[in-house]
């Protein structure tokens, strides 16, 4: 009954028929009901558009989705790793070459962590990227196409959790390798584990001009697990830092083995000293198997590449680049402050957090003050690096954000809550509940040197009971809290779409002005493009038959289709002619095993069909163009073959 009223309150405080009731004052209760101006702060109203922009991951939707905020409704979903019949991603003949891998053809994967790239450590809004953990992988997307633009499979590692951070000027996004495998993969006895598996840590270049990824070297580390990965900035700009867990490189993790250490690490790669030693021809090659696949805007097709190698570097013929910074509990989150200053290692399975301090960690190297090493890795004193504890009260700690007046924001799995502390001083400011076991959470560039502190996103494992029950599975639950006072106000719930680890977000006004309306009709390059309507015809080249069509409010040309047999194989390149914004045309055809087009303005997108049955077979448009939609049909003939 009470969670009934609660719902009821909300959706009349949205539609602010109680703004003048004055009969709460902001006080939370214990499931974090409302007060009026909370529903203020996250109403939008129609026709009017939110303040930022967040993407969340979509787990192992394999996507990628984007909301507003702070009013937390979806806009789109992006699909990067996974088939997505909506648009036809993966389905059509231009996108399936995307999410080609060493494997074959592989149409999901488990996306976590989406980032912005940066100019000068501040979002600059090009592009956005994330990581695929299953079949380790790292794709870029256009922030003004928003679509996926390229994807790069990583070699030598399995379980890419490290990504997709950037450096700060997007010179580089990392991957790591959350399993460690033999390198190269062989047929080896598991319990051989034990220093002589690897864990790679991969640094893909992104070409400044185009975005264009590539696998400059992998950095052969000892066999840990490589979590959570983030760059320095600012003065510490060509580090970057990996939370590391399972250093007794224990086979099987049942808990007695992996965490015997009292300390695992934070691995500081010093990735400027590798360049400067690769470009001097170091590093040795090894024969690797890897899938780089490029989508083009101008011939709306994407093309997959396998690379035959990759430039390895053992750490220990670099001297100064790579050491280990002892980080209590199995640390997961790996956090950077704006600043550049600080390092926070989460250590799950303690309650306080634990942070370095860079400049003390350079310190430290330079007097040479280590406490022995790991397969000749030098590890540095804890009490050397450490900048302070945040004794927290809380359990589990797991992400870190920042806003850009020096506080840090915390989540805590098991005591469900975030964390709001003071860097410096290391004391706790404020703290509220979650609703229920958070993950990660978001400020919009709390990932960069500049970030805007209005909103914390919190996403959270279980839902339980925040929405009308919809049986056994719930989809995952958001909150967004207003953190523009000293205290955080927990001021709206969002429901999301998969799983998302996390979240990067943005400034409306950096990415709306230059979002693009429509693909000029006269800068299609397809190479099965109709650019006028007088070329669409029907070309047979043996069994396969190829459709130039053409479409336009509300009919397709061709729309009557003769000469197809049973065992043709029929492609269907369809080309919008529309240079309207937001007028996509769809199509489908009966039988039809792979999945619709959604065909925008100016693109050329091809579907194939392989006729099973003879006779006279429909096909008409998906999407509702016109008050004549329902006009826009066609028919094929199919004969015997
Ligand atoms: S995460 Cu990927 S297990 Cu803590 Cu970044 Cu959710
Ligand atoms: Cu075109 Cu409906």
């Amino acid at each position: 009954m009470k969670k009934y009223k609660h719902y009821v309150f909300a959706l009349l405080g949205v539609s602010l028929l109680l703004a003048g009731c004055g009969n709460q004052t902001g006080k939370s209760s214990s499931n974090g009901a409302l007060s009026s101006s909370a529903a203020e702060k996250v109403y939008v109203a129609p026709g009017e558009q939110d303040e930022y922009y967040a993407f969340l991951s979509g787990g192992y939707s394999g996507n990628l989705t984007v909301y507003g905020l702070p009013s937390g409704r979806m806009f789109k979903e992006i699909p990067v790793f996974s088939q997505f019949p909506t648009s036809g991603y993966g389905y059509s003949e231009e996108t399936k070459p995307m999410l080609n891998t060493s494997f074959g053809f592989v149409p999901w994967d488990d996306a976590h962590h989406p980032d912005i790239s940066q100019t000068n450590g501040e979002l600059d809004g090009r592009w956005i990227f994330i990581n695929g953990n299953n079949t380790p992988r790292i794709a870029r997307i256009s922030l003004s196409t928003f679509e996926t633009e390229e994807i790069i499979e990583v070699p030598n590692s399995a379980g890419n959790h490290s990504s997709s951070f950037i450096t700060e000027n997007t010179e580089y996004v990392v991957a790591g390798t959350r399993f460690s495998v033999p390198v190269p993969q062989r047929d080896m006895p598991i319990n051989e584990y034990k220093g002589n598996f690897k864990g790679a840590l991969s640094f893909i270049s992104v070409a400044p001009d185009n975005g264009r990824l590539n696998l400059e070297f992998q950095v052969l580390m000892p066999g840990f697990n490589y979590d959570l990965s983030h760059p320095g900035r600012g003065k510490s700009h060509g580090w970057f830092f990996f939370t590391t867990y399972n250093t007794e490189e224990a086979n099987s993790l049942m808990e007695v083995n992996s965490s015997q250490n009292d300390k695992d690490f934070i691995a500081a790669i010093n990735w400027k000293k590798i360049e400067e030693y690769v470009k001097n021809g170091g590093g040795t090659k090894m024969p690797a198997n890897y899938a780089h696949n490029v989508y083009d805007e101008h011939t709306h097709t994407g093309t997959s590449t396998m690379k035959k190698e990759v430039l390895t570097v053992d750490p220990t013929e670099v001297p100064g680049a790579v050491f280990f910074l002892p980080t209590p509990k199995s640390p997961h989150g790996c956090d950077v402050d704006p600043t550049g200053q600080y390092i926070i290692g989460n250590g799950k399975l303690s309650a306080d957090l634990t942070v370095h301090s860079f400049d003390k960690m350079i310190a430290a190297i330079e007097g040479e003050k280590f406490d022995g090493e790991a397969y000749g890795i030098p590890i540095l004193k804890f009490e050397d690096v450490l900048a302070g504890t945040v004794k927290s009260g809380g359990l589990g700690p797991l992400h870190t954000e920042f806003d850009a007046n020096g506080n840090a924001y915390t989540t805590f799995f098991i005591s469900s809550e975030v964390v709001k502390w003071k860097l410096g001083t290391w004391e706790v400011i404020d703290r509220k509940p979650t609703f229920y076991s958070v993950g990660h959470l978001m400020i919009p560039g709390g990932n960069s040197r500049k970030p805007f502190g209005k909103y914390v996103v919190a996403m959270n494992k279980i839902t339980k009971d925040r929405y009308l029950p919809t049986g056994p599975e719930m989809e995952h639950s958001a909150q967004i809290y207003d953190i523009s006072g000293e205290k955080m106000e927990l001021i709206y719930d969002f429901p999301t779409h998969g799983e998302p680890h996390y979240a990067a977000g943005c400034p409306a006004e950096l990415l709306a002005p230059k979002s693009k309306k429509i693909y000029r009709l006269s800068e299609n390059k397809h190479e099965f493009a109709t650019i006028s309507p007088n070329d669409a015809r029907v070309e047979r080249n043996g069994k396969e038959v190829h459709i130039y069509m053409s479409t336009i409010r509300s009919h397709f040309t061709p729309d009557n289709i003769e000469g197809i047999k049973v065992g043709d194989k029929v492609y269907f390149h369809i080309t919008n002619h529309e240079q309207d914004f937001d007028v996509p045309h769809g199509f489908s055809i009966i039988g039809q095993n792979t999945s619709e087009l959604l065909v925008m303005p100016g693109q050329t997108k091809t579907s194939i069909w392989e006729p099973k049955q003879v006779g006279v077979w429909p096909f008409y448009c998906t999407d509702f163009c016109s008050a004549l939609h329902q006009e826009m049909q066609g028919y094929v003939r199919v004969s015997p073959a």
